[in-house]
């Protein structure tokens, strides 16, 4: 991007900069001065603004335990209150709030009203169960108008929730219910995919019963495909009878800002994944100013982001930031590829949504659907209700970019490249969609207030051009506020002695744009890989390979995907023999499987190799980046000189 010339730069519609929240570049730099000037005074007044407060704060930012921050402390408020009844009170009770199309194609609309009613009887079951403020209620659910309900019926009686991804398995799901020491477990009987009915129920009674799950009192079941499931006596009630009687009038818990909301894990470098802690006030702030600033979401828009709640995306941008803002919003069950590969779009003509925000990885897989079946390419549909379109999960590579701002937004849609994480809890670096010219692959610029760099080793700001450590300088609002369980992991993991606790580590590598300062992140500096937009701990993988009765040891490395993003590639060492020919493709499966069963579908290798030993220096450390050359299939270009077992590198070519 350093010759002006080369680069191509997409400029957003006239008629959205006249509108938008940031219009044009002068109100982007004069929020981000308005932020450095006066920082805390930048995010308290918009606290003030946004959220409706029980009790005022006093304080914006408290440093005085870095790097665990607070941030309006000695307010009150509640998250639920604020996505709901204060959209009622303010004449939008009978506006739609979700839209909800299953599987099979069924729409369910419900209104403001009736949201917070749903919510409030929810969350009166669940207080009747004795779930109070600071407890810890695990929800394993499939895409579902419930899984929202149960988000804010948490939030509204001061219950932390901590959401399992439906797709993860009971192992996994047992391990969270433990770290948490949750109260209460929400499920559901099944699940639909793609037009078939899976069991859901079965696994979380598995989970259950793996040990370590004594603190789960109740288990509250959502009927969704209607299958024959298990109900243990004293135990397990259905969510329908559970909120048969109840009332629809719930007083809110008024709750310190810093009240922990949710709780998701995700992985890291190193051991199990980590349980990110969220704020209730700080994060609620960031939710609703990421729909403004980076949706520019109006009254009139309908909003559709494709993630799962299982995925922090599927927080900020399903159960909570366009509640918030009072927009309506399409919440999804099922797959882009069912009934045909044109469903994304159909639905797009049909519930007139102006404003999508989906993954490269369905982008991808969604352009082959369409060049290789004509009948469900985008330009079958109606597509013009759309005037902004997002992406997020992972680097979008510019011919996918193209295609989404071409195929999907007509030429007309600026496509908002939003980066952030888990941990950020909102966005951090995204394009303004009426301010921002748009370079395909890059993220752009920080989002106002957001002080984002890039260092080197010593934390030393590098200059433009040169590639580095992504990092943010100052706390925000949104921000991860401990790992549970672990505050010298989450000091460890974010603020290194490296930058002397100062600085946060995003855990990725970007690099500035000379001329511009634009940012393009160039992937996870971490043992992190980044699978379809999800997150996968090399190390969680291998410790499931290695719990296999047969596997010795096994190291798992990413290698560069056209479709997926990355793939994993495991090398694995048996206790017998190294196997070849059809004993090894048996055993490969068998693995494959395993991994599914251990952690869940997502993390499956795609490709296993065996050999004799795994490359080791002579101090016995696994030579990763070798192995990260034999994954791709490039020849190995290192210097071995340190390496104990040369003759190992033929055995693992693939
Ligand atoms: C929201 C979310 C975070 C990691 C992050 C980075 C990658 C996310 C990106 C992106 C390039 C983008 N990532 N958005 N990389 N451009 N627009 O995805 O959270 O699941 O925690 O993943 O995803 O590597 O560090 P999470």
């Amino acid at each position: 991007m350093s010759n002006e010339q080369q680069v191509h730069y997409y400029y957003p519609p006239e008629e959205l900069v006249k509108n938008a929240a940031v219009s044009g570049m002068d109100a982007y730099h004069a929020l981000c001065k308005e932020a450095e000037d006066d920082y805390e005074g930048f995010w308290g007044r918009r606290a003030k603004a946004l959220l409706d407060w029980k009790e005022p704060f006093t304080q914006v930012l408290d440093e005085s335990n870095a790097p665990f921050f607070k941030w309006f402390a000695d307010g009150k408020l509640n998250v639920s209150y604020n996505c709901l009844d204060r959209n009622v009170n303010k004449g939008l009770g009978d506006k739609v709030a979700l839209i909800f199309e299953a599987d099979n194609g069924e729409v369910t609309r419900v209104s403001y009203k009736d949201l917070l009613a749903r919510v409030n009887r929810f969350a009166n079951a669940l207080r009747g169960m004795g779930v109070k403020k600071g407890d810890r209620v695990v929800i394993y659910l499939p895409m579902s108008i419930e899984g929202v309900v149960a988000m804010q019926a948490c939030a509204r009686i001061g219950a932390t929730h901590s959401i399992v991804f439906g797709g993860f398995s009971s192992q996994a799901l047992r391990d969270r219910i433990e770290d948490a020491a949750a109260v209460a477990l929400i499920t559901s009987d099944g699940q639909h995919r793609g037009g078939k009915a899976l069991p859901l129920k079965p696994i979380a009674d598995e989970a259950l019963t793996l040990g370590g799950c004594d603190t789960i009192k109740n288990v509250i079941v959502v009927k969704r495909t209607g299958v024959d499931c298990n109900m243990v006596a004293g135990r397990d009630t259905w969510f329908h009878d559970a909120c048969a009687d109840q009332s629809d009038v719930c007083e809110p818990e008024w709750v310190e800002a810093e009240h922990p909301l949710f709780i998701l894990y995700t992985s890291g470098s190193t051991g199990k994944p980590k349980g990110v802690q969220h704020s209730s006030g700080g994060y609620l702030l960031q939710a609703m100013m990421s729909m403004q600033f980076s949706f520019d979401i109006k009254p009139s828009d309908v909003f559709w982001c494709t993630a799962d709640i299982g995925w922090v995306t599927g927080h900020t941008f399903i159960a909570y930031g366009p509640l918030a803002c009072g927009a309506t919003e399409i919440v999804f069950e099922g797959v882009p590829t069912y009934p045909d590969g044109g469903r994304f779009w159909r639905m797009i003509q049909d519930h007139k949504v102006t404003v999508f925000y989906t993954a490269p990885t369905a982008i991808r897989s969604l352009i082959k659907t369409a060049d290789n079946n004509p009948s469900v390419h985008p330009r079958q549909y109606d597509l013009s209700s759309l005037r902004l379109l997002g992406s997020v999960g992972e680097p979008i590579n510019p011919a996918a970019w193209e295609w989404y701002y071409e195929h999907i937004g007509g030429g007309r849609c600026p496509i908002v490249d939003t980066f952030w994480q888990t941990e950020t809890g909102a966005h951090v670096i995204t394009p303004m969609p009426g301010a921002t010219p748009m370079v395909p692959g890059s993220c752009t610029l920080p989002f106002p207030g957001i002080q984002a760099a890039v260092v080197d080793e010593t934390g030393t700001e590098v200059p433009w051009g040169q590639g580095g450590i992504l990092v943010i300088k100052r706390p925000w609002p949104a921000m991860i506020r401990t790992i549970w369980n672990d505050p010298e992991r989450f000091k460890k993991s974010y603020f290194p002695d490296d930058f002397q606790g100062k600085l946060y580590l995003a855990g990725d590598g970007a690099i500035r744009d000379v001329d511009t300062g634009y940012f393009t992140i160039t992937g996870r500096i971490d043992d992190v890989l980044n699978v379809s937009g999800h997150r996968m701990g090399t190390m969680e993988i291998e410790s499931a390979l290695v719990a296999h009765e047969k596997v010795a040891e096994a190291a798992v490395v990413g290698r560069p995907d056209d479709l997926t993003g990355e793939a994993i590639v495991a090398f694995v060492v048996l206790k017998g023999p190294r196997p070849t020919g059809d004993e090894a493709a048996a055993i490969i499966k068998e693995l494959q499987n395993w991994v599914g069963r251990e952690i869940g579908p997502i993390a499956k290798p795609k490709d296993i190799r065996f050999g004799e030993n795994l490359p080791k220096t002579r101090s016995g450390k696994i030579m990763r980046r070798l192995l990260r050359q034999l994954a791709k299939g490039d020849d190995v270009i290192q210097d071995i000189s340190t390496l104990e077992n040369p003759q190992i590198l033929e055995q693992l070519k693939g």
